[in-house]
């Protein structure tokens, strides 16, 4: 059983003032393994007032010097990168697998990063002035549990890079691997009070970070709801914000794709995370001509190319959902396609044979679907596939665009041209042609209610910098 009883502040670890503790329980036994100290409003003021302090020498540095730090986090982390993968796997039961495959990625955010820095002009001309591009100041970084070591690394990259000193504060349920970046941040030797961690809830924590007048910016990822509470409280202190939020992201085949390649590969898009991603591409749009091919694709792929159980066990696709509450929810939602009228192709309500200890779902797909359904316009965050037929190209557009989100879109095609054509005409931050599904240098971010700014590269780093004109 560990207790997570220290928080990361100045560059030391320290016993909260905050006395509450909260149980942290296996998404696969359902048993308590670990329980967390929470810190209260006076450590995050004391946390905020060490990266106020430590803000005055930090946003000073030369970028060469800030460079030198973000090598310093990339091989503080790759030394301790099996225990980040290990720990997540146990920690919200992220398939050993996919967390395998997207942890390296998540470390050399501060690689990718050191190389934009090292090309960015941080005083370009104006007119006849000179405009100093500089840090945005103390920046508030709330994420959710997800991935939420990797949104550490993309956030904590920018605003290392940018000059700015950080609160963080994670999920509570993403307590144990919190714990092992707090050791990978301190062992990075980076100057005390640039990056301080709170074990912590989202009211306490979260909105002293959203209302104390001495954070400049808040960058959030999490969901829809709490990404406007914090708006509305940002907004009185007129605090910068990022806000990486929901997604109900379509992925449009075309009539001339391969059918037999595309179907398989939309599912493992649909189940990315289990299921448990902004970025899911849970909405698949077919031509309703080929509507019964597309259905009998998809479930032989679930058959036979789809495991649910251990996340240990590499052969696994779908591990746990993170909590008890989250397969709750997922139930609700299987259960509203089944009564307005969606026609369940597989999966269902309930836990798969021989896994009900554990907050396993079993991979579903409704087909049929119509987009005014909950289960085709809402957030399900788990593997839960809506399959849409489409009359014509015109009618895919229309369909992927009318949901309130617009961060991620998919469009498969034999011919890249007529998919670029469409992408045109997509309401979303990203369309991602034939399943390439990530450039660490594109910016990622939302269109509609799937949030404000973009992260990741050149406008990942602007996103924590001010410009100021100076002009003589
Ligand atoms: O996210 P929350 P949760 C969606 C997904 C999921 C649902 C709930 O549908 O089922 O959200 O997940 C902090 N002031 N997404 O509860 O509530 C909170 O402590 C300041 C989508 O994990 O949005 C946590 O650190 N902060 C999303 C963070 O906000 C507050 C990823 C996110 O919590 C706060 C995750 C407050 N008042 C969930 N209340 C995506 N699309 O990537 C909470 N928080």
């Amino acid at each position: 059983m560990k207790h997570l009883d220290k928080i990361y502040i100045n560059g030391e670890f320290v016993t909260p003032h905050g006395s509450e503790i909260m149980d942290l329980f296996s998404p696969v036994s359902n048993e308590k393994v670990a329980d967390v100290r929470l810190a209260d409003e006076m450590d995050t003021r004391k946390a905020i007032a060490a990266a106020k302090e430590a803000l005055k020498t930090f946003s000073q540095t030369s970028k060469e010097e800030r460079i030198g730090y973000l090598e310093k986090l990339h091989a503080a982390l790759k030394a301790r990168e099996q225990d980040l993968i290990d720990v997540m796997v146990d920690e919200y039961g992220g398939a050993s697998a996919f967390v395998e495959m997207i942890m390296p990625y998540s470390i050399d955010d501060f690689k990718e990063m050191a190389g934009v820095v090292k090309d960015f002009d941080f005083e370009p001309k104006a007119g006849h002035s000179k405009v100093r591009l500089q840090a945005a100041g103390v920046v508030g970084i709330i994420i959710p549990w997800n991935m939420s070591n990797g949104f550490i690394c993309t956030k904590v990259a920018s605003a290392i890079g940018a000059g700015c000193t950080v609160v963080i504060k994670p999920a509570e349920l993403s307590a144990q691997q919190t714990q092992v970046m707090m050791e990978c941040i301190h062992a990075a030797g980076i100057p005390k009070g640039v990056v301080n961690i709170l074990h912590g809830t989202g009211p306490v924590v979260g909105n002293e970070l959203t209302v104390n007048p001495d954070v400049n910016k808040i960058s959030f990822t999490g969901s829809t709801g709490v990404g406007k509470t914090i708006a509305k409280g940002a907004a009185d202190t007129m605090k910068r914000v990022t806000l990486e939020l929901g997604g109900k992201s379509p992925n449009i085949i075309l009539d001339d794709a391969d059918f037999a390649d595309a179907i398989p590969k939309a599912i493992f898009a649909a189940y990315l995370n289990s299921g448990q991603a902004c970025a899911a591409a849970t909405r698949l749009l077919v031509p309703a001509k080929r509507l019964d091919e597309v259905n009998a694709i998809a479930k032989a792929t679930i058959e036979q190319a789809v495991k649910v159980g251990d996340p240990k066990d590499k052969s696994v696709n779908i591990g746990p959902m993170v909590s008890r509450k989250q397969w709750e929810t997922i139930q609700g939602y299987i259960h509203s396609g089944i009564e307005q009228g969606a026609t369940l192709l597989t999966g269902g309500l309930g836990k798969p044979e021989g896994l009900e200890t554990g907050n396993f779902v079993k991979p579903t797909i409704f087909t049929n679907v119509n987009n005014k359904m909950r289960i085709a316009q809402e957030e399900i965050f788990g593997p839960v596939l809506c399959i849409i037929p489409y009359e014509d190209d015109a009618d895919a557009i229309k369909i992927a665009n009318d949901t309130p989100y617009g961060l991620c879109s998919y469009i498969t095609s034999a011919d890249k041209n007529r998919a670029y054509e469409l992408a045109k005409h997509i309401d979303a931050g990203r369309v991602c042609i034939n399943n390439v599904l990530h450039d660490p240098l594109a910016p990622f971010g939302g269109f509609k209610q799937s949030g404000v700014g973009r992260e990741y590269g050149v406008f990942g780093l602007e996103a924590f910098l001010e410009p100021k004109a100076v002009i003589g």
